[in-house]
């Protein structure tokens, strides 16, 4: 399986996507929504070095990494810079932090802006479906360092060992 290489960087200032995009067939009608976080939201004892993903319904529009970000402690902490990259059928969006594992013992939040869009450009479902998943609503709340993507979303919680 080829993966789109894509970097997240800090203030999303080195936002760099691999000029190669297949197309992908969406099906008309059809809403695309979130469907898996890893890590599972609210899950203590995680793998300082185990996988972070998304995953939706159907393919993602092109950037729409940007609005994925991963905070140390809550959505107010510092960013974690990562780095992403898309499976190919743009459904997947693994993450890997540029500076190797995450520290133990320590609690991190996923962040998800509104406002993503399927690669049909129609509005993805992350909010409701998010919190039915365990995330929390983010709105207003006073951020830590800025970054790309909307700053209002929904956020998920997690636990290193
Ligand atoms: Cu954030």
């Amino acid at each position: 399986m080829r993966w789109l290489r894509v970097t997240l960087g800090v203030a999303g200032a080195m936002l760099g996507i691999a000029a190669c995009s297949d197309s992908s067939p969406t099906t008309p009608g059809a809403v695309t929504t979130l469907s898996e976080i890893t890590p599972r939201p609210g899950a203590t004892a995680v793998d300082p070095a185990g996988p972070i993903m998304l995953r939706f319904t159907g393919a993602m529009g092109d950037g729409m990494e940007r609005y994925m970000s991963l905070h140390r402690g809550y959505v107010a902490g510092p960013l974690v810079p990562m780095s992403c990259a898309w499976s190919t059928d743009r459904s997947t969006l693994r993450c890997k932090p540029g500076s190797g594992p995450l520290q133990s013992g320590t609690r991190y939040t996923i962040h998800l802006g509104s406002g993503m869009m399927d690669a049909g450009g129609h509005m993805v479902e992350t909010e409701q479906r998010g919190m039915q998943m365990g995330g929390q609503p983010v709105s207003g709340q006073p951020m830590g360092p800025m970054h790309s993507g909307d700053q209002a979303g929904v956020a998920f919680a997690f636990e290193t060992r």
